[in-house]
C-alpha cells in the first residue's frame, strides 16, 4: 500500500518526458509484434541517469556508468534470438556500435582511401564484419528498438511504460536492469526554474515562488544540496507492473565487505529471480550471481584473458574482441 502510494505521489508530480507517447508507441508495436512471433521480448536498461538542479537545466547531478554492460549485454540476448527493448542513457554505448565509438580511436582510424573509395583496414576486417553481420541480422529481423532517456524520471516513466506493455508476455519477458539509477533526486516541487546563481547580489532572482525551500540552492558563497531519495521501484515492477516476468537487477557497490549482503537483501526485499553484484573497480572482470536458486555464484574473466588497452587496463566486456574472445570464456568459479 505505501508502496503503491510513493509511485502514485512521484508520477503525479514529476511530469513525463515529451517523448513518452512517442516512445510507448514504438514499443508497443515492437512488443506487440514479437510476441505474436512467439520471440522472448527483453527490456535492457543501461547508463546512467542524471539528477536535474533547475528545470531550465544547465546543473546536474550525473554518474559514472558508460552502458557497457547493457550495451555488451543486449548483443548477446541478439545472438541468442531476443527481441530486445535497449532503453539507455543518451549517448551512452549503444550495441554493436560500442566496439568503435567512446573510445580514444576515432571510428575513421579504422578506415583508409583507396582509390577513391573508403575501405576498412585489412587487420579489422574480420572483426568488423562479424560485428556487422550481427548487426545486420538484428536489423532484418527488426529485434532491436532503442529508447533512450536522460534523467532519473525520464528513465523511471519510460521503465514504467514498457515494463507495463510487457506485462501480458508473462514469463517470457525478461527485465535486465543495468541501468546506474540515482538514489537522490531534486523533485519538481522543490526544483528552481532558473540557473542557480553564484553572484549574492542575484540570488532572489533565480528562486522558485514555492512553499518548500529549493533543494539545490545557494547560501553565502556555498551551493547548498538537499536531495530527496528516489523511491524504490523495483517492488513495483515485481510486484504490479509486470509480475509474471523474469527479474534481473544489478547492485553495485564499493565496499567488497557490503556487496553480497546488499545483494542478497535486494533479493530478499524484492523476492525477484537474480541480483548481480559488481565492485566499481573489477566490474569489468568479475560479477557475483545472487539467487534463491543458487546462492552465490561468482564468475569471472581470469586474470590471462583481460586485454589490455592504450588508455591502461581494459577489459573484455570494454573491448572490441570482447565477444570473439568471449566464445572461449572459461568461467573461474568460486
Ligand atoms: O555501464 P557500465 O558498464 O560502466 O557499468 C555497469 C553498472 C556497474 C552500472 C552495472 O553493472 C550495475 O551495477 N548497475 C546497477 C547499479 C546500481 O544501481 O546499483
Amino acid at each position: 500500500m505505501a508502496a503503491q502510494q510513493a509511485e502514485n505521489d512521484y508520477f503525479a508530480n514529476e511530469p513525463p518526458p515529451r517523448d513518452l507517447p512517442a516512445n510507448t508507441t514504438l514499443a508497443r508495436a515492437f512488443i506487440g509484434r514479437h510476441a505474436a512471433g512467439g520471440r522472448r521480448v527483453v527490456l535492457v536498461t543501461s547508463g546512467g541517469t542524471t539528477v536535474p538542479l533547475e528545470t531550465q537545466t544547465v546543473r546536474y547531478i550525473d554518474n559514472f556508468s558508460a552502458g557497457t554492460r547493457g550495451a555488451t549485454s543486449a548483443e548477446y540476448f541478439l545472438a541468442h534470438g531476443y527481441a530486445v527493448v535497449f532503453l539507455h542513457r543518451q549517448f551512452s554505448l549503444l550495441p554493436y556500435s560500442r566496439h568503435y565509438s567512446h573510445n580514444t580511436r576515432s571510428f575513421l582510424d579504422y578506415m583508409r582511401e583507396e582509390r577513391g573509395r573508403v575501405v576498412v583496414d585489412a587487420q579489422h576486417q574480420a572483426e568488423m564484419l562479424r560485428v556487422l553481420r550481427e548487426y545486420a541480422a538484428a536489423k532484418r529481423d527488426d529485434r532491436l528498438l532503442i529508447l533512450s532517456y536522460v534523467t532519473i524520471t525520464e528513465y523511471l516513466w519510460n521503465l514504467r511504460e514498457v515494463a507495463k506493455l510487457m506485462r501480458p508476455l508473462g514469463p517470457s519477458a525478461i527485465f535486465y536492469l543495468a541501468a546506474a539509477v540515482s538514489d537522490f533526486f531534486v523533485p519538481q516541487d522543490r526544483m528552481v526554474e532558473h540557473k542557480i546563481q553564484s553572484n549574492e547580489e542575484f540570488l532572489a532572482l533565480g528562486r522558485a515562488p514555492s512553499a518548500k525551500p529549493p533543494a539545490a540552492r545557494t547560501e553565502g558563497k556555498s551551493l547548498i544540496i538537499d536531495l530527496e531519495p528516489v523511491p524504490k521501484f523495483l517492488k513495483q515492477l515485481v510486484d504490479g507492473w509486470a509480475p509474471d516476468a523474469m527479474i534481473v537487477s544489478f547492485k553495485l557497490e564499493t565496499d567488497p565487505a557490503l556487496l553480497v549482503k546488499k545483494a542478497q537483501y535486494a533479493l530478499n526485499k524484492y523476492a525477484h529471480h537474480l541480483v548481480i553484484g559488481n565492485l566499481l573497480h573489477t566490474r569489468k572482470w568479475e560479477v557475483v550471481f545472487v539467487s534463491e536458486l543458487d546462492g552465490e555464484k561468482w564468475i569471472r574473466v581470469p586474470r590471462s584473458r583481460r586485454t589490455k588497452s592504450f588508455s591502461g587496463v581494459q577489459s573484455l566486456v570494454g573491448s572490441a574482441d570482447h565477444a570473439a574472445k568471449m566464445d572461449s570464456f572459461e568461467a573461474d568459479e568460486s
